[in-house]
C-alpha cells in the first residue's frame, strides 16, 4: 500500500508528507512506576491483623458455628503459588491499615487531571521522547486498560487532550489483553492508512478494583501505566520493532470475573458484595489458559512459517510465575531462562495488561537486530493476545 497522510491543521510536522508503507513497528514504550511498594511480609502483617481483630470481634458467634474464622494469609504462600514478592501501589498506608484496606485518595475536581491520565500521561511523554516523536504528530490515542475511572468522557480523549495531540482517542477494555487488543488496534489504522502514529497507553491502578482482604487474592495486583508507540515504518526512529504480526483470541469464561458496574446502583443490597471487586477460580484459570495460550502461540508462529523454537525471547503476561514456566517450555520445546522469558511479576505484581509491556521495555534493549520475540497476554474473559516482532537495529 502506498499512501499519504497530511494534516493540513500542522505546518509543522517532521512527518508530514511521508509515504506510509502500512507495515506497523512498535517505535517505542514508556513506564511509570508508582515510588511505593510493598512488601509480602507488610502485605501479609496487616492481612493478619485483620484476621485477628475480626475473629476476636466475632469470637462467640466463631464458637458457636454461626460465623466461619477467618485464616492467616502467608508470605511462602504466596511465593511460591505466585512468584510475585512485592507490588507497586498508588496508595500504600490505607492498603495497610487494617482498618481501611483500601487506597484512599481525594477526589479530584473536574478542573483537575484525573489519576489514570496523570500517569498515562506520564508513561506517554517517556514513549515519545524516546521515539523522537512530537505530540502534534501522533494521530490518536487508546486507553487500553482493565478498568476505567469513569465511564466518560473517555480517559483516551483526556489523556489526548493533556498531550496536546489532535485526531481522536477512545477506550477499550479487554482486561489483561487491553495492551495486546489495543496494539492489534493500532497496528490495524497503520495497516489500513487511517493513521500512521498511535500511542496505546494502559493505566492499570488495579488496587482500586483489587479486594485487599481476600485471601485468595490479596497479594495478586499492583499499580503501573505502560505505553506503547505503534507506527507506520516510514516514519519510525531507526531502532524499531517490526511487527510481524498480530492475533487475539477471546472465549467467554466466568472464572474472572468484576460485577461492578453502572447498574449495581438498581441492586443496592449488593451493590457492595465481594462480586463488585475481582473475584477469580485461579486454579481453573491457571488450567484452562495454559493450553489455550502456548497452543495460540504455536498456530500463529506456524503461519508465519516460524519455528517458535528459534524465539529468541518472550514477554509474557506477569500474571504467575508457573504459567509463565509452563508456555514458555511449550513454545521454546525447554525449560526457559530468565534470558528467554523474563520476569517483572516478582517485583511488580500483576498489572493486568500492563504486564508483557513492562517486560518487553525492561528487557530489550540487549537483543540484536534480526531478534524474533513475541509479545503475549492472557486474562479474563478470557482473552489472549499475541504480537511477534522483530528488532531492526
Ligand atoms: N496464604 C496462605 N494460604 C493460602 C492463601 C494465602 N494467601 N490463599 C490460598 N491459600 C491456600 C488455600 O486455602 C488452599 O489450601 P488447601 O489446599 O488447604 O485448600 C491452598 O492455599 C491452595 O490454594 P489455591 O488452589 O487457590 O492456590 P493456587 O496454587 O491455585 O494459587 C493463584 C493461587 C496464585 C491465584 C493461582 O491459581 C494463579 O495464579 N492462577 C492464575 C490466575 C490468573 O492468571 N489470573 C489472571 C487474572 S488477571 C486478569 O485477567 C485481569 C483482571 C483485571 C484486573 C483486576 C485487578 C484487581
Amino acid at each position: 500500500m502506498q499512501d499519504t497522510i497530511t494534516n493540513e491543521t500542522s505546518t509543522h510536522s517532521a512527518v508530514d508528507g511521508a509515504v506510509l508503507t502500512g507495515r506497523p513497528v512498535i517505535s517505542s514504550t514508556g513506564l511509570f512506576t508508582p515510588e511505593e511498594s510493598i512488601t509480602n511480609e507488610e502485605l501479609v502483617e496487616s492481612f493478619n491483623q485483620y484476621v485477628n481483630r475480626y475473629n476476636t470481634a466475632n469470637a462467640e458467634t466463631i464458637e458457636a458455628g454461626e460465623v466461619e474464622a477467618l485464616t492467616y494469609s502467608s508470605v511462602g504462600f504466596i511465593e511460591k503459588a505466585s512468584g510475585i514478592k512485592a507490588r507497586h501501589v498508588m496508595s500504600k498506608a490505607p492498603i495497610l491499615d487494617p482498618d481501611i484496606m483500601s487506597p484512599r485518595w481525594d477526589e479530584r475536581s473536574n478542573d483537575e487531571r484525573s489519576m489514570m491520565c496523570e500517569i498515562g500521561v506520564t508513561a506517554a511523554l517517556q514513549a515519545l521522547e524516546r521515539a523522537g516523536r512530537k505530540p502534534e504528530d501522533v494521530d490518536a490515542v487508546l486507553c487500553a486498560a482493565s478498568n476505567m475511572e469513569r465511564p466518560y468522557p473517555a480517559m483516551a480523549i483526556e489523556i489526548q487532550q493533556a498531550l496536546g495531540i489532535e485526531g481522536f482517542g477512545f477506550d477499550m477494555n479487554v482486561a489483561c489483553s487491553s495492551a495486546t487488543f489495543g496494539i492489534q488496534t493500532a497496528a490495524d489504522y497503520v495497516r489500513a492508512g487511517n493513521a500512521k502514529s498511535v500511542l496505546v497507553v494502559s493505566p492499570e491502578i488495579t488496587s482500586g478494583h483489587l479486594n485487599w482482604r481476600d485471601r485468595d487474592s490479596h497479594f495478586i495486583f499492583g499499580d503501573v501505566a505502560t505505553a506503547v508507540l505503534v507506527e507506520d515504518e516510514a516514519i519510525a526512529p531507526e531502532a524499531h520493532w517490526e511487527i510481524l504480526s498480530t492475533k487475539l483470541k477471546t472465549v467467554f469464561s466466568n472464572n474472572i470475573r468484576n460485577n461492578f458496574g453502572f447498574l449495581n446502583r438498581a441492586a443496592p443490597d449488593s451493590a457492595s458484595n465481594a462480586d463488585k471487586l475481582f473475584i477469580q477460580e485461579g486454579r481453573k484459570v491457571f488450567k484452562e489458559v495454559v493450553p489455550m495460550v502456548a497452543q495460540m502461540i504455536i498456530d500463529e508462529a506456524k503461519r508465519l512459517q516460524m519455528d517458535p523454537t528459534t524465539l529468541r525471547r518472550l514477554w509474557l503476561h506477569q500474571a504467575n510465575a508457573g504459567m509463565n514456566r509452563l508456555i514458555a517450555q511449550r513454545v521454546l520445546g525447554h525449560e526457559a531462562n530468565d534470558d528467554e522469558s523474563p520476569t517483572v511479576l516478582d517485583t511488580y505484581g500483576n498489572t493486568s495488561s500492563a504486564g508483557s509491556i513492562i517486560a518487553f521495555h525492561s528487557h530489550s534493549d540487549d537483543l540484536s537486530a534480526g531478534d524474533t520475540g513475541l509479545i503475549c497476554s492472557f486474562g479474563a474473559g478470557y482473552s489472549a493476545g499475541t504480537v511477534f516482532v522483530r528488532k531492526t537495529s
